[in-house]
């Protein structure tokens, strides 16, 4: 990959961040994403297929509820919208490029400013897809998932698919047929569903069965059109409980797979899970991944991790070694992301303003995922930890346990079992040595 400079330089005076080893005192290097290693049978960027977010990292100013932006973007300042976007793409290469990531991801409204005029936003996403265009080829940086938001403006206050006025589930459709014909000409990997206002605020007001219903219509009929466009990637959903509405329908991973299975969507949609979302649903990210993994059904993931102390998205950049290595194990136990790959959905915070910030949040959320890749190998290839778990379902390898998972047992059959075994022995569940396990290998 090469450095992709537009007309201006935005980030001047950081150069590549290149891998210097866990001993570099740079703090713009990677300490352990070497792109090349090669890990359980693959290299590191095959496993890890990092990804920026257009959103938080080119668009997003540092804005909150209580305060006006603190991110002054130097490509924010055309008059015209697609020169400005231009511009902010121009950025946004030239980031991705001197961090080394191999993809990115976007919204629509991300790579330019929309109007409320379907055409004319046609016309301005065609002008930046074919800038676009140019931009991966001379880069080498592909899209790993296109989306449409379809919850900032107004019109989605009540939701898009799933809003009670049939004309605003049209603009959707338009919005959703225009972000797929842009991921298609792109070269798209992926196509991204994330419902922030697929839900409701209150059920006083709520058919919810109607508006599930209306929601697998519109999937299918976006998912009919892209593959008659020809597209062969892979849709995914994201699941989130709430934020921003009360109730979201894509509530968790389980909540997706078995709204996929009633709607006769699993051949086309798996997941895409995100961290933080997975702490709102009141489980942890393992537990999701766990979820997804089982189900054949693990698609992607968005990076980012939440906090302890309250109680919303607060999307920061992943660094907590322990959590990934165990997020990790399931990962690589799974056998990969079907499709997909580590999307940065993070953002760097309201106070953090300078140049290098964007490179720090990211070389550390890149070696930390490195890292505890090599981590949950070595646990994989070297440790006792498979072994003890296959072990403590011994019981079903043989005899009647045996019998039981085949079907071959009646209840009266477990009565005269137990009767004839007594009380069972206690057997530990070993559950503090496995986390120590965890930390000799980190
Ligand atoms: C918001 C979501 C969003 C999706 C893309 O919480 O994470 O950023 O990833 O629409
Ligand atoms: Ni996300
Ligand atoms: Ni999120």
């Amino acid at each position: 990959m090469s450095v992709i400079i537009g007309e201006k330089e935005f980030f001047k005076g950081i150069d590549q961040i290149k891998y210097e080893g866990p001993e570099s005192k740079n703090p713009l290097a990677f300490r352990w994403y070497d792109e090349n290693r090669v890990v359980a049978g693959k290299t590191m960027k095959e496993h890890l297929r990092f990804a920026g977010a257009y959103w938080h990292s080119f668009c997003g100013n540092g804005a909150d509820p209580f305060g006006e932006a603190t991110h002054l973007f130097e490509w924010d300042k055309k008059q015209d919208a697609v020169e400005r976007a231009k511009d902010k793409m121009d950025a946004a290469f030239e980031f991705l490029t001197k961090m080394n990531l191999p993809y990115y991801c976007f919204h629509d409204v991300d790579v330019v400013d929309y109007t409320s005029d379907v055409v004319e936003n046609e016309r301005r996403l065609q002008a930046l897809v074919d800038y676009a265009k140019q931009k991966q080829a001379s880069s080498g940086v592909k899209l790993l998932w296109g989306t449409a938001n379809l919850f900032s403006n107004r019109r989605y206050m009540n939701g898009a698919a799933t809003n009670p006025d049939f004309h605003v589930l049209s603009h959707g459709g338009a919005q959703v047929k225009a972000a797929l014909d842009a991921t298609i000409a792109l070269g798209g990997e992926n196509y991204v569903f994330w419902g922030g206002r697929e839900g409701y605020m209150t059920l006083l007001n709520t058919d919810m069965k109607r508006e599930q219903e209306h929601l697998a219509r519109f999937l299918h009929a976006a998912k009919d059109y892209a593959r008659k466009q020809g597209f062969k990637g892979t849709f995914f959903i994201e699941p989130k409980p709430c934020e921003p509405s009360k109730h979201q329908y894509d509530y968790d991973a389980a909540t997706v797979i078995s709204f996929l299975r009633q709607y006769d969507l699993l051949n086309d949609f798996k997941l895409n899970l995100e961290v933080n979302h997975a702490t709102l649903a009141g489980h942890t990210f393992q537990h999701e991944l766990q979820v997804a993994v089982d189900a054949g059904l693990l698609g992607s993931m968005d990076a980012n991790r939440g906090d302890y102390q309250n109680g919303w998205d607060t999307d920061q950049f992943p660094n907590n070694i322990n959590e990934l290595v165990e997020s990790m194990l399931i990962i690589l136990e799974g056998g990969g992301f079907k499709g997909g790959g580590i999307n940065f959905d993070a953002k760097i915070r309201r106070n953090s303003t300078d140049n290098a910030d964007l490179f720090y949040a990211h070389i550390g959320g890149m070696d930390t995922f490195a890292r505890a890749l090599v981590v949950a190998d070595n646990i994989l290839q070297h440790s006792e930890y498979k072994k003890i778990r296959t072990d403590r379902y011994a019981s079903f390898d043989n005899g009647k346990g045996k019998a039981f998972e085949e079907g071959k047992l009646t209840l009266e059959d477990l009565r005269a079992f137990a009767v004839e075994n007594g009380e069972p022995v206690l057997k530990s569940g070993r559950q503090e040595y496995l986390e120590n396990l965890i930390n000799w290998y980190i």
